[in-house]
């Protein structure tokens, strides 16, 4: 049987780090990939308007000047075919396609005690046995598509936003049905609109969204990064959410007038982006000070549209601002002042299914010749779960998790030794700037393993206690927020039959950055290391 030291699942930001790193440390690595090409998420998330809703100039690699020095950001916030066109230029600078199977899929990966090695399988019949398994498979890479009724029969062409045709889609002369409004609905529907004759957007929650401010990137900006980035990424590895641009007001909404407040509000709405979260430190630890930015974010969102039953039924109600992903948007709002857009409230008429010529909800047809599904993802947990992941006694991990996640610090799980999350369930991940949470994963696992090797050790593995108090820990800070208030994709609650749970790890990067460090310190305090 073929044999590397590690295997990789995904090319996508965190694999193709990973590769790097363990290349450099001598071992024989090998990536698999589902994708035609590297890229993850931003390979297949291709829709209209896809755009990085964290400044591009933070939104990249931040361990090689090198590579930074050879490429250049056109606009603040990175649109998806110039992400993709970076990271096939690191893929170039870093050889990294020699080790990485493209069009393969992971199906299986089975620890073998008495070897104390891993056999992995794919769909393509290859079969691997190596030391290391590590999950590249990116926290928002399983697309979920609810079941609609009657989809088999419709006769237009549907597409999901996470799986985007490569050729792009025309909706010329079409008639367009959306359904959801989260982050991938409120960017493709602006330009869906611009090329449809007629749209339709289903919505079932209104979201909290703000002009993210996109605009193209100052000679400055980019000149003043070149020289500062590994200075900036050591900072952001300090931070709550791993982003130096705008820093969060430490300030309670309590301790300040609310002249104060406001102009925070509005300075902070204007700079576009994320920025408005950090208006105060209370933000989504308590409902008053929640509500009362709640109020001007709707104020401010009304201001949009102009029919006011419509901006109603735009405006979110049923939960706190930001503990559901803000939407940053570019021209969202304003697309419902055209004349050929609807938007149907589907909490009042609920879609009761898809027809061969449209969608059927509140027993009207609305019809359509192309329908766009932005429903989201099986976050954090899919892609690990769908492989067969087998661990000591043959346990299977998605057994294991059955009842949610359960991780040691969202790098592991006790029962199945030398297997690694990048970005798994109880770290930072999605509540961070995730490129700077990959790469803290990425070399906290090399340094692990070099660990290993010079130790002679074979095997490291989390211990069922340090996993326990990790997974109370973090429920426990949750619950000490308003984040469990909301159905939303952090909670699972996106898809039907997922256990509720809290999945990402919300005390901030800074903290958890002490905690890796703290562990490593200690000898990898709440792993097992054995020969
Ligand atoms: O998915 P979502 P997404 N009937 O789960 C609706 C990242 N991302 O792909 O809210 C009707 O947020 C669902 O309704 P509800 C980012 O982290 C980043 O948009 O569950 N509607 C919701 O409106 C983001 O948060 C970027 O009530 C149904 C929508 O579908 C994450 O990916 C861009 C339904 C799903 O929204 C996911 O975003 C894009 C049903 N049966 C994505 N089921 C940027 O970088 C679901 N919905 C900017």
């Amino acid at each position: 049987m073929e044999t590397k030291d590690a295997i990789i699942v995904g090319a996508g930001f965190a694999g193709m780090y990973m590769l790097h790193k363990l290349r450099s440390e001598g071992l024989t690595a090998q990536v698999f990939e589902a994708g035609e090409g590297v890229g993850g998420t931003w390979y297949w998330n291709r829709y209209p308007g896809a755009r990085c809703d964290v400044e591009s100039l933070e939104y990249q690699y931040g361990f090689s000047s090198e590579l930074q020095a050879g490429w250049t950001w056109t606009e603040r916030y990175a649109a998806q075919p110039e992400i993709l066109r970076y990271q096939n230029y690191v893929a170039d600078k870093l050889n990294l396609r020699r080790d990485i199977r493209f069009s393969t899929r992971v199906t299986a990966a089975h620890y073998d005690e008495g070897s104390n090695r891993w056999t992995v399988e794919t769909d393509r019949g290859d079969q691997l046995e190596t030391r290391f398994v590590i999950m590249a498979t990116g926290c928002l890479s399983s697309t979920s598509l609810p079941k609609f009724d009657g989809l088999e029969n419709f006769k237009g062409d549907w597409y999901h936003t996470g799986g985007w045709p490569h050729e792009g889609v025309d909706f010329t002369g079409k008639k367009v049905a959306v359904i959801g409004t989260g982050s991938s609905g409120v960017q493709s529907i602006p330009l869906i609109a611009e090329q449809a004759e007629h749209l339709t957007v289903f919505q079932r929650t209104a979201n909290f969204t703000l002009p993210a401010g996109n605009r193209p990137l100052k000679s400055e900006e980019i000149a003043r990064s070149r020289t500062s980035l590994l200075d900036d990424r050591a900072y952001a590895r300090t931070t709550g959410a791993g982003i130096i641009a705008y820093p969060g007001n430490e300030a309670l909404s309590t301790e300040m007038t609310e002249a104060e407040r406001l102009a925070e509000y509005k300075a902070r709405w204007e700079a576009g982006g994320f920025s408005f979260l950090g208006s105060h430190g209370d933000m989504v630890m308590s409902h008053d000070a929640n509500s009362l930015a709640a109020d001007y974010a709707r104020e401010r969102m009304s201001q949009r549209v102009k029919d006011a039953a419509c901006a109603e039924l735009l405006l979110p109600n049923d939960h706190p601002i930001g503990v559901k992903r803000l939407c940053l948007d570019t021209g969202y709002l304003e697309t419902f002042n055209e004349p050929h857009v609807d938007l149907v409230n589907v909490r009042v008429h609920p879609i009761e299914r898809i027809t061969e010529q449209g969608v059927q909800a509140g027993g009207k047809e609305y019809e359509a010749d192309a329908l766009v599904f932005a429903t989201g993802f099986d976050a954090m947990t899919g892609a690990i779960n769908a492989v067969d992941i087998r661990g000591r006694a043959g346990e299977k991990l998605s057994d294991k998790w059955a009842a949610g996640p359960r991780t040691y610090l969202g790098l592991g799980s006790a029962g199945f030794p030398n297997l690694f999350f990048i970005t798994g369930p109880g770290s930072p991940s999605v509540l961070s700037n995730m490129i700077v949470s990959i790469e803290m994963h990425v070399e906290w696992i090399t340094d692990c393993i070099r660990r290993l090797g010079s130790g002679n050790l074979g095997t490291i593995e989390v211990d069922k206690q340090a996993e326990d108090e990790w997974v109370a820990h973090v429920n426990e800070m949750a619950s000490e927020t308003l984040y469990p208030e909301a159905n939303s994709w952090y909670m699972g609650a996106n898809v039907a039959g997922k256990p509720r749970v809290f999945m990402p790890y919300p005390g901030g990067v800074g903290v958890y950055g002490e905690k890796l460090a703290e562990v490593v310190a200690a000898d990898y305090e709440g792993f097992r290391l054995s020969a």
